[in-house]
């Protein structure tokens, strides 16, 4: 027996498993099988499945790597998961992914397990680039490269649009009913916005089926909520002590997991409050809160900290200047909400700065700082054009702004190169062509950037000053100088 398949028999019998048959019809296919999955919606629908049952099992499709297959398929989809928070570290074995389809490599089965007359959700994680939203018009970016082939090779598809469609086409023509669409990512009204990017994308491949879409599927919007960094040779050495056998589909996270949901299942849902999960109307307010106040800061912290060589969000927090600058912050991002049920946003701060400070937990700034202009619009530019509507003190926003510019310009204070990982990586530098470390020069030409600052921010001189005399100080005097001098003007 090689190790991996020992991995059915052979976890230490002290760690936590569950008891439930795994021999039951797939009613959820995921799309984007990543640690965040499998530390999040995996683990509610594993503990739904312990405490009802029901066939509620997960077929996973990975759109391009084949690595979690490579993991998961010989251990039939099981996995341990690590809990790490300052008590120490707990492993349990989750059940609830039945396997996992590799797109590139078996598109027949991937639209076979979408059209089962089993699948009644098909939920997604494949990070906000992934959608081929255009931030521009909030719809969809037919340029996208995924989306942009699909739409000139229709029968060989490769995008999250393009198997949504051609999934409900089919289900459509086999007389199925519709699945419901469940976005799981970090995109304000995930919902509303998969849905417009589906509608838009079906109008140009397949007019006939968007009046199906519109009437018969659902896009309930959810906040998700799960600090889990990429698995390291570090998650694999605990797995291995604490459950005794190899495991290299293993994730690791944070005791902490949140995740609230429109309760508009078209055809049913698992009962994921088993696992604590919350059901409302209406997740708008909760996705903005989580946007500007935990994202948003874990971007600026990101920039910031690792231009100041912070590898880890937790060294940024026991950095007092920068830490305090978390906590402006979260409370500058705060007076942009509207007020959330049963939230108090003090409280919601004081907890979101003990888990980023978690000691356990090793999440690296360069991890969080990857496809900044993806995340910047709903984190960081959307509450800093509200702050400046309502006259609100924009310093955070603009600090936040200045330490992603000096980001961009890829190098580190030792005169170190990386590499952004941004899908706009090309059109950023060639906005800083011939910019060098002219600080006026870089914000200019980073606000010039297509759709990514709006008008109003763009066009400010209020703006473009704080965000300039920020990235100056950054680029004479370092970051860690820019840092003390952001902290004390503030709090001094
Ligand atoms: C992080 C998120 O990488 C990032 O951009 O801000 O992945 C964050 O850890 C999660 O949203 C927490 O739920």
């Amino acid at each position: 027996m090689t190790a991996r398949l020992k991995y059915l028999s052979a976890v230490s019998k002290n760690v936590r498993r569950p008891s439930y048959g795994r021999n039951r019809a797939s009613g959820i296919v995921h799309i984007g099988v990543g640690a965040f999955h499998k530390a999040h919606q995996a683990v509610y629908t594993d503990d739904a499945l312990q405490e009802t049952g029901g066939d509620w099992m997960i077929t996973g499709i990975s759109l391009r790597s084949p690595d979690a297959a490579q993991a998961l398929n010989p251990q039939k989809g099981l996995y341990t998961l690590l809990e790490r928070g300052p008590q120490g570290v707990s492993a349990r074995v989750i059940a609830s992914i039945a396997g996992v389809l590799v797109a590139p490599v078996d598109q027949p089965h991937v639209l076979v397990a979408l059209a089962s007359p089993h699948t009644r959700i098909v939920s997604l994680t494949v990070t906000e680039k992934g959608y081929g939203l255009d931030p521009k018009t909030g719809g969809l970016d037919p340029s996208h490269p995924a989306v942009a082939a699909d739409l000139a090779d229709p029968d060989n598809t490769r995008s999250a649009l393009g198997f949504l469609v051609a999934a409900l086409h089919a289900r459509q023509v086999l007389g199925r009913p519709p699945f419901t669409v469940l976005c799981c990512d970090n995109l304000p009204s995930n919902g509303k916005v998969l849905r417009r990017l589906v509608l838009e994308f079906a109008a140009l491949r397949d007019p006939e089926i968007v009046p199906h879409i519109e009437s018969a599927v659902s896009f309930p919007s959810t906040m998700v909520d799960r600090i889990t960094p990429a698995s390291t040779d570090g998650t694999f050495a605990d797995a291995r002590v604490l459950t005794g056998c190899e495991d290299r589909a293993a994730v690791e996270t944070e005791p902490f997991s949140q995740w609230i949901i429109e309760d508009r299942f078209v055809a049913g849902r698992p009962p994921w409050e088993a696992g604590g999960a919350v059901f409302v109307e209406d997740v708008t307010s909760y996705e903005k809160m989580k946007l500007r106040m935990l994202n948003g800061a874990h971007s600026m912290l990101a920039y910031a900290g690792f231009i100041a060589g912070h590898k880890y969000v937790r060294d940024v927090m026991g950095d007092a200047d920068l830490a305090r600058l978390v906590a402006r912050h979260m409370s500058e991002a705060a007076r942009t909400l509207d007020p959330v049920p049963d939230v108090d946003p003090g409280r919601y701060a004081d907890e979101l700065r003990d888990r980023f400070a978690n000691p356990a937990i090793a999440h690296e700034t360069w991890q969080i700082a990857m496809d900044g202009t993806q995340k910047l619009p709903q984190r960081l530019i959307e509450p800093a054009r509200i702050a400046l509507e309502r006259g609100l003190p924009m310093d955070a926003y603009a600090f936040a702004a200045a330490a992603w510019m000096r980001y961009t310009l890829g190098e580190t204070e030792k005169g170190e190169s990386y590499v952004l990982r941004d899908p706009r990586e090309a059109e950023i530098r060639s906005a800083l062509a011939g910019c060098g470390r002219d600080p006026s020069a870089v914000v200019e030409g980073l606000l010039a950037l297509p759709g990514l600052f709006p008008g109003a921010l763009a066009t400010s001189t209020a703006w473009r000053e704080a965000v300039a005399v920020r990235l100056k100080t950054m680029l004479a005097d370092g970051m860690r100088s820019a840092i003390a001098r952001e902290a004390a003007a503030r709090h001094g």
